[in-house]
């Protein structure tokens, strides 16, 4: 009735099936499908390292040597092992003591160890990299004989930086210019380096710009592709068969938000995707044209897009909405069919990392399966088949095929002889280029402008902030960052098995001490965190780890123990204090979950025997 288009795909991060779903969506015809890492994990760094070097890059762990310096910002690898650079890498890497420079608002446990450590404000961090890229150009220590043969436009971005001198960026970032200057300098002497990032770049309306600033430092020092440095994967596999052709033109057209944010669902994507406010909107007010489906493939919609209750109030409309999940979430509760899935370790898949470099290959075979449980890929090949898709004749085992040939193995074939590492090859670049327009590695991206975007990095406040809004400053002094990885949690995940939530069974955040004294706030406190959206209870955790002027409040809580069918989801869950309102990056149409306003106050604790009362006659059976 509303079209294919009124059908859209969800997602979460990071699981097997992931790359099955935008293939799904193209199948159906449908050009939204979405999640809430697309315009805030991961994409933007894909997106932005391919209009700039062609492909990603990878801090070599497994080639002839290892970095001398690694420059970890924001990220923490040893916790959230994440896109291929895995936790156990990273510290064989640190076994052979390399320099260690950290860009973090929070002390973690690798800047414990840092030679620099860089304590930022969140949300600066596009400022920080501009002003060591002033740095290394000032000094004039640079690659010269790189950047002459394999870069393009050093002369005009060595124009936009001239201005960022650490001094400039000191008040903006709150790091003193002398340690930005250190760290410039200890990145450059220390070669080759390894660069490790994070999401938390990805988590502000200046996405694109500050992974692009952050890209570029490796270039300058030249080790890439080279022992040690930063380097492009070996790809083994054939690319995923998302299949963007079968979806036909008039549908690509309607993808939602696609128009206005180009790196996010147009051209300058290699994943096109819709973005997510638009999604919600169309569900809510029917404009453009009405969102009536909902297809969810492993995500708690309530837990891990901005601003919780507008997405209850977007899903609310919805005529019809289905989950897929391991576990009965809130989220699953508001749909109409909820399908029981099978965990990565009952199913097969395909293991390729790094993503987006596979240097090492293995399928995956299942144990046992409990129950009447399904994996992702079956449930929607079946859809797929019974609709009569284009290509459900394709297996799962089929695409996994497809994705080898490459290597000239079947998925049996390497179920049977074991992970597959391709060795590396330094200098791949030689040969070919480097898989850009201008064959070199884009310091200036003639595909950014191409797309009608700032060819070359900048700064920007973020949009609620000290500087740009004093006036909710002054009620919301403290500047929020929600979200660092806990090691026992997958986001909203795992908070119903006991082994891992004695690790940490409340929800916790975290306060400077001379903070928390200011608010009569002692250690386990209860405390009322509130920004101009909404408030939510978490237990204080003092810590002098965090700057003075900085909260940070964990991410994904919610208490399935609780009886009622909304488990608590109101109480501590972060996305209460973020929004979904514009501003958005301009290419990505990301929005802010780090770096925004908040106050805090102590509080009593929740009254959870009131909620359970009133909730508990329409508690579903379990
Ligand atoms: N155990 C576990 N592992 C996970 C996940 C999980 O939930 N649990 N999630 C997975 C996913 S989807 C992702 S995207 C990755 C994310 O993992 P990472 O990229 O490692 O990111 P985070 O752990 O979110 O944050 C890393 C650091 O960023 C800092 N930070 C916060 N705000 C800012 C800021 O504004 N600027 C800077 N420079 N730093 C800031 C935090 O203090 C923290 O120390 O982890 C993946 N792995
Ligand atoms: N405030 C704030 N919000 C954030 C972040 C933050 O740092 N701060 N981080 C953002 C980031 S980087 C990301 S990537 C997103 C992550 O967001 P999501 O990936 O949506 O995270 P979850 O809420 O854990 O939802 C995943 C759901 O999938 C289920 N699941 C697990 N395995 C499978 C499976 O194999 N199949 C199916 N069908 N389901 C499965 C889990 O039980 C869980 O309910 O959150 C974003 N939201
Ligand atoms: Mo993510």
């Amino acid at each position: 009735r509303h079209g294919r288009e009124g059908i859209a795909i969800g997602t979460g991060t990071g699981r097997h099936h992931c790359n099955f779903v935008p293939r799904f969506a193209n199948m159906m015809g449908t050009p939204n499908w979405c999640g809430p890492g697309t315009a805030q994990c991961f994409f933007p760094r894909v997106n932005t390292m391919h209009m700039t070097y062609g492909g990603m890059a990878w801090s070599d762990y497994r080639g002839e040597r290892m970095p001398s310096v690694l420059l970890f910002w924001g990220h923490n690898p040893l916790y959230s092992s994440p896109d291929g650079e895995v936790g156990f890498l990273v510290r064989d890497a640190l076994r052979t003591r390399p320099k260690i420079i950290v860009v973090d608002p929070r002390r973690n446990q690798l800047a414990e160890h840092a030679d620099v450590f860089l304590q930022l404000r969140p949300g600066t961090d596009d400022a920080l990299a501009l002003a060591m890229l002033n740095v290394i150009i000032a000094d004039q220590s640079y690659d010269k004989a790189f950047i002459d043969r394999w870069t393009h436009g050093f002369d005009r971005l060595a124009d936009r930086v001239q201005g960022c001198t650490p001094e400039w960026a000191e008040p903006i970032t709150w790091v003193p210019a002398e340690k930005i200057r250190a760290a410039a300098r200890l990145w450059v002497d220390a070669q080759p380096g390894g660069l490790e990032w994070g999401c938390a770049i990805e988590h502000t309306p200046n996405t694109i710009q500050t992974v692009r600033a952050i890209s570029l430092l490796p270039a300058l020092t030249g080790q890439i592709d080279r022992p040690g440095g930063w380097c492009l994967g070996m790809r083994a596999l054939a690319p995923f068969p998302f299949l963007p052709e079968v979806l036909p033109e008039e549908q690509k057209a309607k993808r939602l938000g696609a128009t206005e944010f180009r790196v996010l669902g147009g051209a300058g994507s290699l994943v096109p995707s819709a973005h997510i406010p638009a999604v919600f909107k169309s569900m809510r007010e029917g404009t453009p044209y009405r969102t009536a489906g909902f297809l969810v493939f492993g995500n708690n919609s309530l837990s891990t897009y901005a601003d919780a209750r507008l997405v209850k109030e977007s899903l609310a409309k919805l005529d019809f909405m289905m989950v897929a999940d391991l576990f009965m979430t809130p989220t699953c509760e508001l749909a109409d069919v909820v399908l029981p899935v099978a965990a990565w370790p009952e199913l097969e898949q395909i293991v390729a990392m790094p993503y987006f470099g596979e240097d090492v290959v293995l399928a995956q075979q299942p144990g046992e399966r409990v129950g009447q449980c399904r994996a992702d890929e079956d449930i929607m090949t079946d859809l797929a088949r019974r609709l009569g898709l284009p290509h459900s004749e394709e297996s799962p085992r089929d695409v996994f095929n497809q994705q080898l040939a490459p290597l000239g193995i079947t998925y049996e074939e390497l179920a049977r002889n074991g992970p597959m590492q391709i060795p590396m090859r330094y200098d791949k670049f030689h040969e070919r280029g480097f898989e850009t327009p201008t064959g070199k590695i884009e310091l200036y991206s003639t595909r950014l402008e191409e797309l009608g975007y700032d060819p070359l990095p900048y700064y920007e406040e973020p949009p609620e902030s000290p500087v740009s809004t004093p006036e909710i400053a002054r009620e919301f002094p403290y500047v929020l960052t929600t979200g660092a990885r806990l090691p026992m949690y997958f986001h909203s995940e795992g908070r119903q098995i006991p082994k891992l939530r004695k690790g940490r069974p409340e929800p916790q955040v975290e306060i400077h001490p001379d903070t928390a004294a200011r608010h009569g706030i002692a250690q386990d406190d209860w405390v009322r965190i509130a920004s101009p959206r909404g408030s939510i209870l978490q237990r204080a955790l003092l810590t002098s780890k965090i700057l003075p002027g900085v909260i940070h409040c964990q991410h994904g809580w919610w208490f399935p123990e609780r009886k009622g069918t909304e488990y608590g989801i109101w109480e501590s869950n972060a996305n209460l204090l973020t929004s979904q309102a514009p501003p958005y990056d301009p290419a990505m149409g990301t929005y802010q979950l780090r770096g925004l306003l908040c106050r805090i106050e102590k509080s009593q604790a929740p009254d959870i025997a009131a909620q359970t009362d009133a909730r508990s006659e329409t508690a579903p059976a379990q």
